[in-house]
């Protein structure tokens, strides 16, 4: 078993990777690190490095400390978050990944998985159905730099043969860890206050239909095409993903039908026009013929889950 190394592993995201990793991998050969330390379960679970995504020497040290075989870098600055800070989100969002991808071309390491987002797609873009290839004008820095980060990866696979893995993530839905920072968190938050106060003021219209999908879902599709055959990875750009889009008036009718009280208000923010910039729905039969994805979870599965797990984690909370 190759020695793998999450940069990032915090996050939304990273926090489920690296735990599930873990149970399948064995907790010594998957190295969790950060800027900052993570939750208990992550930190007690198995070995932790404190690693900014940007410092070269601290990822060096890592993979030669640990013989890292594979990285995952999940770390990145989201949506909302970067048009607040757009030279802090590039620099992030450019530098980790041209870091790692030349150390990928100079044999540091053999495989390499990136984390790229449905936010690559812009107005322009077909709304419905959005393809894998297809008008791409993103007009947010997120959007800008993970667009970018796509032609890097396909350029260092072309040129160095760098094997660089990347999927397109829409909204990802979890309640093991809070998103922190992207347009797509209402769908996170609505769930913990549907719970704790039976209401919940959203920060997009009510018609703001998104590409959304639960995170074991995710995590599936991110352990799947880092095992897929080399050959049968034949888009090096980034994949198009998806399981389900909606809408906040959709999801909080999908809540009622458990919480039937629950009452949603609508309050749109600086969010709904990046929500807007993006497509409604994804096409992404490249990466169900090419690596055989498919996913498990549909709307009413992943509100049943949110909610039952949910109330498990708040009352637990609570108890304390
Ligand atoms: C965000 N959750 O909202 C992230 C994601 C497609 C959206 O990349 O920024």
């Amino acid at each position: 078993m190759s020695k793998v190394l999450i940069i990032g592993a915090c996050g939304q995201i990273g926090t489920e990777l690296i735990l599930k990793l873990r149970s399948l991998y064995g907790n010594d050969n998957i190295i969790a690190s950060d800027i900052k330390e993570g939750n208990e379960e992550l930190m007690n679970s198995g070995p932790f490095e404190t690693i900014d995504a940007t410092d070269r020497e601290a990822i060096v040290k890592a993979i030669e400390k640990h013989q890292v075989k594979e990285v995952y870098l999940m770390a990145a600055m989201l949506s909302a978050t970067a048009e607040k800070y757009p030279i802090k989100g590039w620099d992030l969002n450019m530098d980790s990944l041209l870091i790692v991808l030349e150390l990928a071309k100079d044999k540091y390491i053999d495989k390499l998985y990136w984390a790229s987002s449905m936010a690559v797609f812009g107005p322009t873009s077909p709304k419905d159905s959005t393809p894998q290839a297809t008008i791409m004008e993103p007009t947010t820095v997120y959007g800008i730099s993970k667009l970018t980060g796509e032609h890097w990866c396909n350029y260092y696979h072309n040129r160095y043969g760098v094997d660089v893995r990347s999927i397109r993530y829409p909204g990802i839905i979890s309640w093991k860890t809070l998103p922190g920072g992207g347009t797509t968190d209402y769908a996170v938050e609505i769930f913990y206050e549907a719970i704790s106060s039976g209401k919940y003021e959203s920060f997009l219209s009510e018609e703001t239909t998104l590409p959304m999908m639960y995170m074991d879902d995710a995590i599936k599709a991110t352990i799947g095409i880092m095992n897929a055959k080399a050959e049968d990875i034949k888009v090096r750009t980034s994949y198009n993903l998806s399981a389900m889009s909606f809408s906040p008036k959709e999801l909080a009718e999908a809540i009622k039908n458990i919480i039937p009280e629950f009452e949603i208000s609508y309050k749109p923010d600086s969010r709904q026009a990046i929500a807007d910039s993006w497509t409604r729905s994804i096409d992404d039969s490249v990466a169900r013929q090419d690596w055989k994805w498919q996913n498990d979870f549909d709307l009413n599965d992943m509100v049943e889950t949110m909610i039952k797990s949910l109330r498990i984690k708040l009352s637990k909370t609570e108890a304390k």
